[in-house]
């Protein structure tokens, strides 16, 4: 039987897509044949473009305009399917490297306590990474697109972008990542990360001492490189430092990074 074609919208400076694209590429074999994917990745830009905001992302992609998100014409894969969790979840179930049996509740707590959420949003921008300064732009972005005439016109298109404005109103972005909500958001992240420090082999190996990553390790690695590439290193304790060295310097771990320059953790 052919694998099954899955599209994943990510962007190069989304966190939640690192952590999925990281999962995706250390899911392993599947438990029945048949839930074999092929994956087909769409860069959406955030950033310059603001393709999150185009009519085709809001109306058949994700209504919220983020990313990442997932489409596949297959009727035994929910399409689309929005969010970086609800994604891995899903793969979870067919792909059992991701939650090995007798350690799924540690992996969903691990992932709990992530997207519960961590205050991970607040600390994710600084220091000069590439992504400084993009969801300053999303407001006045949509708001100058439902001035336009074509987008009151289009009784659809406007609607979703009234929805995706009201998930960017009331939010005070300079009090977010104002100095008080930076410390308050770091001493949670400390917390976490020596919580992720205990359960973590001494020298080799990965969370809870398997022998191969888990969906927890994806999204640790992912968030834990993101406060490196931001100046954040101070934050992690040392075996999670020499872990994220190690995980860096994986095959999926690169493949997923492709050839972009970052700034990551320095031993
Ligand atoms: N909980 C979501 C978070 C998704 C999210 O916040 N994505 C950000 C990038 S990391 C985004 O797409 N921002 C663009 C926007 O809000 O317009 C997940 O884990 O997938």
């Amino acid at each position: 039987m052919a694998p099954i074609p899955v599209t994943v919208y990510y962007s190069p400076v989304s966190l939640a897509s690192y952590m999925l694209q990281y999962t995706l590429a250390i899911r392993g074999a599947p438990t029945n044949p048949e839930d074999e994917i092929t994956i087909e990745e769409k860069e959406v830009d955030i950033h310059f473009k603001l393709e999150q905001l185009s009519e085709f992302y809001l109306l058949n992609v994700n209504p919220k305009g983020k990313v990442p998100a997932l489409t596949s014409p297959s009727p035994n894969i929910p399409s689309p399917l929005p969010d970086s969790l609800a994604i891995t979840n899903l793969f979870a179930q067919r792909f059992p490297a991701l939650k090995p049996p007798g350690y799924e509740a540690q992996i969903d707590d691990i992932l709990h306590r992530i997207h519960a959420p961590l205050p991970y949003f607040i600390l994710s921008f600084g220091g000069g990474h590439p992504a400084d300064h993009v969801p300053k732009g999303f407001e006045p972005a949509i708001r100058a697109l439902l001035e336009k005439g074509e987008v009151q016109g289009n009784g659809g298109y406007r609607r979703a972008l009234e929805g995706k404005l009201s998930l960017h109103t009331g939010t005070d972005l300079n009090t977010l990542f104002g100095p008080e909500s930076v410390r308050q958001a770091e001493k949670e992240m400390r917390r976490f990360l020596e919580y992720v420090d205990e359960k973590l082999p001494s020298t080799e190996g990965w969370l809870f001492g398997l022998e191969r990553p888990s969906a927890a390790d994806a999204h640790v690695v992912a968030l834990a490189v993101r406060l490196c590439d931001v100046g954040r290193e101070g934050l992690l304790p040392e075996k999670v430092r020499g872990y994220v060295e190690r995980a860096r310097g994986t095959e999926e771990w690169r493949g997923v990074m492709g050839g972009l320059e970052t700034t990551m953790c320095q031993g």
